[in-house]
């Protein structure tokens, strides 16, 4: 690798519960204080269209459409974050996909007590975080 290849990427998305709640600044500094990047952040809303882009993987799932009016409810946080293994590390920082069950520590675990209100969304692989980070930050992908 070439000094000047980039870190590692990942695209985070603090979702409308977080941004309802106030924890939007308490989300970041976990991020922070672990050592990531902050390299892109937006506040955007979600339409219909773009949150089935978005969850292209789920627009079939029976949990679909209440998710789709949970993300397309309000304003949210986009970031791209980047640093070693930054898809991994921040995975583990979020903890299960559903709060009840997720480990004390991870910020599901710690804040969260919704299946589907989990705050926070991180890219699950290297394809994914370049397939999101391609659609929600185009000009860095
Ligand atoms: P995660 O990778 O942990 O964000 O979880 P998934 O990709 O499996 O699911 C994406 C989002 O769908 C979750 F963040 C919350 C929502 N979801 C539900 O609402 N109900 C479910 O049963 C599973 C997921």
């Amino acid at each position: 690798m070439s000094s000047s290849s980039p870190e590692e990427r990942t695209l985070v998305l603090i979702k409308p519960d977080a941004v309802r709640r106030g924890l939007v600044g308490e989300i970041i500094s976990r991020f922070e204080r672990k050592g990531l990047r902050i390299d892109a952040m937006e506040t955007r809303t979600m339409d219909g269209e773009f949150a089935d882009q978005h969850y292209a993987e789920h627009v079939d799932k029976p949990f679909y459409p209440p998710l789709k009016a949970f993300m397309t409810g309000g304003p949210l946080i986009a970031l791209v974050l980047s640093g070693d293994q930054v898809i991994e590390v921040v995975r583990g920082m979020l903890g299960s996909t559903d709060g009840r069950k997720a480990a004390a520590g991870t910020i599901r675990g710690d804040l969260s007590l919704s299946n589907r209100e989990n705050l926070v969304h991180a890219s699950d692989s290297v394809d994914s975080a370049k397939r999101e980070i391609a659609l929600w930050f185009p000009a860095l992908g």
